[in-house]
């Protein structure tokens, strides 16, 4: 059992005294998640500056088996980037690694630190006249390195890809200190496997990734949107499937929200009206961007939308007049994650399936939830052009929030990623396993999966010390 004390010295003389913390008060923010449902212990919170740091730091706690729990901006939304009540884990934050490192605008590439925010990254490739186009709602505090270490998604997704698709390279701190790296910024590179691509998504348990190579974009010129009633999920696929035809590339979201999600934003925030009068059951929040002419595109939105109409899949629509309308309809769906927290917290299911399920599968987990526990507000929304759905079951209004999550999380959870195992799905589409999820990976991964998932944890981490007890469940 390594002496706590010892540790907080060694690692002190590695970042210095002021860069590993130890007060409660200093360290609580760390300890305790974004939504305040995971609460843990830690032997210090240690902040390096450098790769090299990361590196003496890892180096000495896998000689002396001390535990890492590597944190970003602590806003997962699995309790993947708190450590447990033990005691025994430091956490190794990245947010003093936060510096762009070059800009390419020949190779259209940008260079930084892992502890870069996502505001800034893409703040930084607006300035060299580019965009870096993941977009999440927690852009001002999730880091790079958490982007890449969850493969974060988002509203671009449907446009851009996700995290995995815009990193060209990455470096590493391996779990015995060495330093991979792979920051070249090549688009082609075939000589053998594509190791970089182990870290992404991997929450943590494989390395520290310390800096990264990431894909910029031609910075979009003209943008537009509309919040559009549709008359179901089915015909918002519809919609969408013309919307592509029509528009191209130019599609860059195209968001579902219900109308309990568009009510529930409404009583959280000030100043929010809803987009359209008479609270349709169904909303899509419809972004096209492009580099060219905004009358253009303003016409194409209006093409697709009145062929939308004629053909009975809408039944109102409002469409931007002026940027800030665009920000205003962005906030009210942004803001739909935190009215969630704000009331109490929901029963999260992250869920994707194949575009050509999704209606089926929102109609069927509708009908379930409603017989399992009819008073739920059905706060379903997200990234339906990517096939994914936040479909996130919330306390009625009148309700204690504990004792509805208590009587219905397991239960509904349960019917939820059953039915969209069912349909070819998966429980976690965008958030990725943390410990919220990691025990259902027993019943919806195969035992190859996981068996060979835990080949590739022993081959680079055989003390498993990398954040213990995130994403990999325990096999018998
Ligand atoms: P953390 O929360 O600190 O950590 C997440 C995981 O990554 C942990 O397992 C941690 O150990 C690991 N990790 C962090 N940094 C490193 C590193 N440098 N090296 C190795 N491992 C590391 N997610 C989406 O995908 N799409 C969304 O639309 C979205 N919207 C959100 C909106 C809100 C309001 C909030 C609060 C969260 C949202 N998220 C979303 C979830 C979250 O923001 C993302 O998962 C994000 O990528 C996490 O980044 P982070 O820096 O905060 O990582
Ligand atoms: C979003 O799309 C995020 O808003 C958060 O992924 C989803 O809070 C959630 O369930
Ligand atoms: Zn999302």
């Amino acid at each position: 059992m390594p002496n706590h004390q010892r540790t907080i010295e060694a690692l002190s003389a590695i970042v210095g005294p002021t860069a590993c913390l130890t007060e409660p008060s200093d360290t609580q923010g760390y300890t305790t998640d974004y939504r305040k449902m995971y609460r843990g212990l830690a032997i210090a919170v240690v902040l390096p500056s450098t790769t090299d740091e990361v590196s003496q730091v890892v180096t000495w706690c896998h000689a002396n088996g001390v535990k890492i729990v590597p944190q970003g901006g602590n806003t997962s939304l699995m309790g993947g980037s708190v450590p447990d009540g033990a005691g025994d884990a430091i956490i190794l934050n990245l947010r003093r690694m936060a510096r762009v490192l070059a800009i390419d605008t020949l190779n259209d590439t940008m260079t930084l630190q892992a502890g870069v925010t996502l505001s800034s990254a893409r703040t930084s490739a607006d300035q060299a006249e580019r965009l870096f186009p993941l977009r999440i709602g927690s852009e001002g505090s999730c880091q790079i390195g958490g982007n890449i270490a969850t493969n974060a998604g988002g509203t671009a997704v449907l446009r851009y890809g996700n995290m995995r698709d815009l990193v060209l390279g990455i470096e590493a701190v391996l779990p015995d200190g060495q330093i991979y790296s792979s920051l070249r910024g090549l688009r082609k590179d075939n000589t053998g496997y594509d190791l970089k691509q182990l870290f992404i998504g991997s929450e943590g348990t494989l390395g520290i990734i310390t800096a990264a190579v990431l894909k910029l974009m031609p910075r979009p010129q003209a943008a537009t949107a509309a919040f559009v009633a549709v008359r179901s999920p089915a015909a918002a696929v519809e919609l969408l499937g013309l919307a592509k035809k029509m528009a191209g590339p130019t599609v860059t979201a195209f968001e579902l929200v219900s109308s309990d999600a568009m009510n529930l934003v409404c009583e959280y925030l000030s100043n929010a009206t809803p987009p359209l009068q008479g609270q349709p059951a169904w909303m899509v929040l419809v972004e096209f961007t492009s580099t060219g002419s905004q009358d253009l595109l303003e016409s194409s939105m209006v093409q697709v939308l009145e062929l939308g109409i004629e053909n009975g899949l809408i039944n109102d629509a409002a469409i931007a007049s002026s940027l800030s309308d665009v920000q205003a309809f962005w906030r009210l769906r942004e803001e739909i994650s935190d009215a969630q927290t704000r009331a109490g917290g929901s029963i999260k299911c992250d869920v994707s399936v194949p575009l050509s399920s999704i209606a089926n599968f929102i109609d069927e987990a509708y009908k379930a939830v409603k017989t399992m526990a009819p008073e739920s507000r059905m706060v379903i929304y997200g990234h339906m052009g990517d096939g994914n759905v936040h479909f996130n079951p919330l306390r009625p209004a009148q309700q204690d929030a504990k004792e509805y999550l208590m009587a219905h999380y397991e239960s509904i959870s349960n019917t939820v990623d059953g039915l969209v195992h069912s349909l070819n799905g998966s429980i976690s589409a965008e958030h990725g396993i943390g410990v919220a999820k990691r025990d259902d990976l027993l019943k919806y991964k195969s035992s190859v999966e996981l068996g060979l998932m835990w080949q590739v944890k022993k081959a680079l981490d055989p003390q498993n010390l990398l954040n213990p007890g995130k994403l990999l469940p325990s096999l018998a």
